[in-house]
């Protein structure tokens, strides 16, 4: 078997089949024998946020997750509470301190709510942690096993930008619902009389923003350290000064399950959306996580209906003869994406269907796409100049430009 027919645990439980995931991000067949880090997929995304509990509830209610796991002062942790939600093969673990010394109230009070590990499944965490180590990488924590009476889980960590980390799991020989030291818990909420059983089944890319002129470390630092390799998809110097004021590049791993697209600020006319997150997060960190749906106007109807905030797009972006031209026929007739605001964009191998939430907390930071994907394993090229427009509108609204 090559790492290409694996799945993770979490896309097992959900019973996500690997034609469906494939559609879903787009995977790439690749040879794993000469892979030096192999991945097998996301294991979770941990958030840090000033109130954990109120947050799980957003991620319940409004992005109809369920909760599976938690860990708090009721199960012993009297640091912190640490809720696990998960929707298809998403896990998303959301912590917020309790000890008034509790290291997550620091790093909440220093950058917000935001993203602090963006945790790979992995199958042999030492190779993982041999070959980073050679390459420079920062170990954060040396292989080592946890367990339970659900059994044991080898965890590493390595350093990324800013303060975000990369752990590193092994959960074959684990049977429990998250981690040791984690126990059952599920959701009190009531889902609403006919909604939908998930919103989104998978996490497509996770895009970093760096500072400025450090991009190309970090496209060579996935490349060294983790072994992945760089996608075509990329917002050069000419495209940053007309209008994105960022510039990008986008890597991932040999099966393209886990994507990352770097950006960093670039000088342009407007002041850069990089710089803005840098100011307000800052330090470099995660920016926006894309969440694959296979019915993104299902999705958007629903979390409009629970209060969630999208970029507008102009009726002129749908009435623009030359996208017409150039996307021709998809699923749905353009009018129904016009309503919602959806984007959409086709390459030579599809096309996909995208739109991008404000940002989610307090400060002008994170934020999530949606996107359905036909065959495209691109990131909306074609989209950039309305989006970026849309995003500098927001900028402006903020004060920020
Ligand atoms: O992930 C991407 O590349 C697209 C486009 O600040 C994008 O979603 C790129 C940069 C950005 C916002 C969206
Ligand atoms: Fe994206």
């Amino acid at each position: 078997m090559t790492l290409a027919d694996t799945l993770t645990n979490q896309e097992k439980l959900a019973g996500l089949g690997l034609a469906e995931l494939e559609q879903l991000v787009g995977l790439v067949a690749y040879d794993d024998t000469s892979d030096p880090f192999p991945v097998t997929g996301w294991d979770a995304v941990v958030w840090a946020v000033g109130n954990a509990t109120q947050t799980a509830h957003f991620f319940q209610s409004a992005f109809g997750m369920e909760l599976v796991a938690y860990s708090g002062p009721e199960t012993g942790n009297r640091d912190h509470h640490s809720y696990v939600l998960r929707s298809g093969g998403v896990r998303f673990v959301i912590k917020g301190g309790v000890a008034p010394d509790s290291e997550i109230i620091a790093h909440h009070a220093r950058h917000g709510d935001g993203v602090v590990d963006i945790a790979l499944e992995v199958p042999d965490v030492d190779r993982c942690i041999k070959h980073a180590r050679a390459q420079g990488a920062t170990v954060l924590e040396e292989p080592h096993d946890v367990s339970d009476e659900h059994g044991t889980v080898r965890i590493a960590a390595i350093a990324t930008y800013g303060k975000t980390r990369h752990t590193l799991v092994d959960r074959s020989g684990y049977e429990g619902p998250y981690l040791p030291g984690y126990v059952t818990r599920t959701s009190t909420l009531k889902k609403p009389e006919g909604a939908p059983k998930r919103l989104f089944q998978a996490l497509d890319h996770v895009v970093g923003n760096v500072e400025l002129g450090k991009m190309d470390e970090w496209v060579d630092f996935y490349g060294r350290v983790m072994g992945f390799t760089n996608m075509a998809e990329f917002i050069g110097d000419d495209i940053a000064t007309d209008y994105s004021a960022l510039m990008s590049k986008v890597v991932a791993n040999g099966n393209h399950r886990v994507k990352f697209p770097l950006n960093e600020p670039a000088i342009a006319k407007k002041k850069s959306q990089i710089d803005e997150y840098l100011e307000f997060y800052q330090g470099p960190g995660a920016q926006h996580l894309a969440l694959a749906t296979g019915d993104i106007l299902t999705t958007v109807d629903a979390l409009r209906d629970a209060g969630i905030e999208f970029l507008n797009t102009p009726d002129s972006y749908y009435e623009d003869p030359e996208l017409r031209a150039r996307i021709g026929e998809v699923r749905v007739p353009i009018e129904e994406l016009q309503k919602r605001g959806i984007l959409v964009d086709r390459d030579e191998d599809g096309y996909l269907l995208q739109i991008f939430t404000k940002p989610i907390g307090d400060r002008p930071t994170v934020f999530f796409e949606l996107i359905e994907r036909h065959g495209s394993l691109g990131f909306g090229k074609g989209n950039f100049k309305a989006l970026f427009e849309a995003i500098e509108r927001e900028q402006e609204l903020r004060g920020n430009f």
